[in-house]
């Protein structure tokens, strides 16, 4: 398959997260990348895109944050990554206060994801790789591989979080849109729900966002991701949320995931997006499902047998020394 990586995407390393009350080496550092590139045949640096169709799905004000957020940090006096520690929680009013701190706060939602150096560098082009891949797919490959870091399911349109800074899938999408597809499916398959994602297309009746993942009643990110949203206005019902619980395993995987590909097929997209999370592996460190690696091949093969056009972008997956074996027997899946 078609796969698409820059080295600069490396470049993004953060050194400690805040994990159950401690700071503890982050857990989406590069080492994730170099087992799933040692994993795969090939890869394919991306062309550059730009940032129009970036543009399509973030804001400006955040986008000017984003890529200018570490350098204010260090002008500030500071050293090491950005990190936020106020939020606004009632409403996102923009009171340009030309703060850093106040800033990190107003375009993130949590504490996940600090700002080193080389973030702006790496989410831009893991976008680039998601757009390659939608290419490839729009110029007549069955499926493409965009191996995304940073990974994106979890910011929307002007804020960060979860170790994600620009909504690789959404921007795959909104490329294929503007191309001429007509309807998108987006399937999420990470752990964690795609809050942002979700965020992005919850008023579209033109995207359809399904995601399987932990139930957010005991799993981050807690305050979306529950079986009743659904979607608002033009896209009320183009949502739809399966939590499972903690300890899911194959079988009742499977189950959710039938129901998944019959909505699918049911909205009739022209085009699938796919956001893959190799974090419902059994052994995965943050995460609590019981998928096995030659799992991931039969899950593949189902969502193949839709028989659509497949852009599939990585989201998370903290097993290191599995990630790539994980990874290959998804992709297999396509073959
Ligand atoms: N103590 C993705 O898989 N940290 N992001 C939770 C738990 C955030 C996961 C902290 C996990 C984000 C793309
Ligand atoms: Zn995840």
């Amino acid at each position: 398959m078609k796969t698409f990586f820059d080295a600069q995407q490396h470049d993004h390393a953060p050194a400690v997260e805040l994990h159950n009350g401690a700071y503890v080496p982050y857990a989406e550092h590069r080492g994730r990348m170099e087992s799933v590139l040692a994993a795969l045949d090939q890869v394919e640096s991306p062309r550059d895109f730009g940032m129009e169709p970036i543009r399509r799905v973030h804001g400006d004000a955040y986008l000017d944050f984003l890529q200018g957020a570490h350098a204010r940090w260090v002008a500030a006096g500071r050293s090491g990554d950005a990190h936020g520690y106020a939020w606004p929680v009632v409403g996102r009013r923009p009171l340009n206060l030309n703060r850093i701190d106040a800033d990190l706060g107003q375009f993130s939602f949590d504490a996940s994801s600090p700002i080193a150096a080389g973030t702006w560098g790496s989410a831009y082009w893991a976008a680039q790789s998601a757009l390659a891949a939608t290419e490839a797919v729009m110029d007549g490959e069955r499926a493409a591989f965009a191996l995304c870091r940073p990974p994106g399911h979890h910011c929307g349109a002007d804020y960060l979080g979860g170790y994600c800074f620009l909504n690789n899938v959404a921007i795959a999408a909104e490329a294929a849109i503007a191309a001429g597809r007509g309807r998108i499916a987006i399937l999420d398959i990470d752990y964690h729900h795609g809050n942002g994602t979700q965020d992005i297309f919850y008023d579209r009746g033109d995207v359809l966002f399904v995601s399987i993942h932990a139930d957010p009643a005991s799993d981050y990110p807690f305050f979306w991701g529950h079986a009743d949203e659904r979607g608002t206005g033009a896209g009320e019902g183009a949502t739809l949320n399966l939590p499972l619980p903690r300890g899911t395993d194959m079988n009742a995987y499977r189950a959710a995931l039938d129901i998944s590909l019959r909505a699918i097929s049911d909205f009739g997209a022209d085009m699938l997006c796919v956001s893959f999370g190799a974090d419902t592996f059994a052994g995965d460190p943050i995460s609590q499902f019981a998928l096995q690696t030659a799992e991931y091949t039969p899950i593949a093969q189902a969502i193949a047998g839709l028989g659509l056009p497949t852009v599939i972008t990585m989201e998370g997956g903290y097993a290191v020394d599995a990630l790539g074996a994980n990874v290959a027997s998804f992709l297999a899946g396509f073959a």
